[in-house]
């Protein structure tokens, strides 16, 4: 059996350009972190592997801090470590992978033809490749994996997703008479799960750490197993903080409303909460105030509609008009406040329907 882990895009170093200087630079220290915490885990799992498919930097530059960094979380693993350059730290002149020295359990993979690396005492082959531009030319174009008993792997950045992609396009096909028992892939930064084309098992585990709105959840790489039967594959979820969206119906106390739908444990993630439905605007500032103290970030946006006044359109001849002129009739007549409030919800939900909105309550 060989045990492995598999991450990718990384990212170290980024800008965090929407954050301050001084929360970017906290941000990229918690990148760092990320490093040891995977090290850790692939030494915990007892890794006979630890993949690095690509965007390991966010640029082919990188700060003296995060080399250093880099460099001790990977002395420290008791494996040989593979990393494949990917688009944005390909393997460009001046790129850290080319000028810097690494630790002997390191092997980079410096051109874009793919090469092999035998380790015989795990009957292993491990091939992989770097993006040496921007984009790539698809690598596994007439690709086939040695046959001859040994395991092979390959780790390399890539998109299996759509066959016209400037990164490193992989087909269907190519898998499938690969060869290979797993492809550890990266570049798309929402992990895969366990794919399969013929005996070829794949996946890319996602970003490591989300970086924006655009990257959400829960983030990590992957510990897997491959066998006899197969690859097996566990997310490893990474310590980094989360970015969530979360929409809540503002009614009548959006401050309320909020604080019913969050989870419990929010403070080292970032949110936006967005307010919907029909309500009164909201008091944003107050709103920020008040709960800014249970997240990391928090940045609250008001995306509700302003309340129509309940009998507006009740004189029009509208099919709306004479709904709402039976519903005020009886409105009008009601005896308790109780019944003027059942009737004044059943002429939002009817207005709402009619309109083909939901209604809030
Ligand atoms: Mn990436």
């Amino acid at each position: 059996m060989i045990k492995f882990l598999h991450a990718a895009d990384v990212h170290l170093d980024a800008p965090f350009a929407a954050l301050s200087p001084e929360q970017a630079a906290g941000r990229r220290q918690e990148q760092r972190a990320l490093l040891t915490e995977l090290a850790e885990a692939a030494n915990a799992h007892g890794c006979d592997v630890v993949l690095l498919a690509g965007d390991l930097f966010d640029s082919a530059g990188a700060s003296d801090e995060t080399l250093l960094a880099l460099r001790r979380a990977l002395a420290s693993i008791h494996a040989p470590v593979f990393i494949s350059p990917g688009n944005h730290d390909c393997l460009l002149p001046g790129s850290a992978y080319l000028t810097e020295d690494w630790p002997e359990n390191v092997h980079i993979f410096k051109t874009d033809s793919i090469e092999a690396v035998e380790l015989p005492e795990k009957n292993l082959r491990v091939y992989g490749a770097g993006f040496t531009a921007r984009f790539e030319k698809p690598l596994l174009e007439g690709f086939h994996a040695k046959a001859d008993g040994m395991t092979n792997l390959m780790v390399v950045h890539g998109n299996p997703t759509q066959t016209a992609s400037p990164y490193n396009p992989i087909t269907p096909e190519q898998l499938e008479s690969s060869g290979l028992a797993y492809l550890a892939l990266g570049h798309i930064h929402q992990k895969s799960g366990l794919l399969r084309r013929g005996n070829t098992f794949y996946a890319w585990p996602g970003c490591a750490m989300g970086r924006g709105f655009d990257e959400l959840g829960q983030k990590g790489a992957y510990l897997g197993e491959i066998s006899g039967s197969g690859v097996r594959l566990d997310f490893l979820p990474l310590s980094g903080r989360k970015y969530e969206i979360l929409r809540v119906d503002a009614g009548d106390d959006a401050l309320a409303a909020i604080t019913a739908a969050l989870p419990e444990d929010t403070q080292n993630d970032i949110y936006r909460v967005i307010l919907t439905g029909e309500a009164e605007p909201a008091d944003i500032p107050a709103l920020q105030a008040a709960l800014a103290p249970r997240f990391y970030a928090l940045t609250v946006r008001d995306e509700t509609r302003p309340r129509r006044a309940l009998w507006a359109g009740a004189e029009e001849d509208t099919l709306r008009g004479l709904f709402l002129q039976a519903l005020k009739a009886q409105y009008d007549a009601a005896q308790t406040e109780e019944d003027r409030r059942k009737i004044a919800l059943a002429a939002r939900c009817g207005c709402a329907a009619m309109d083909g909105e939901e209604a809030a309550e």
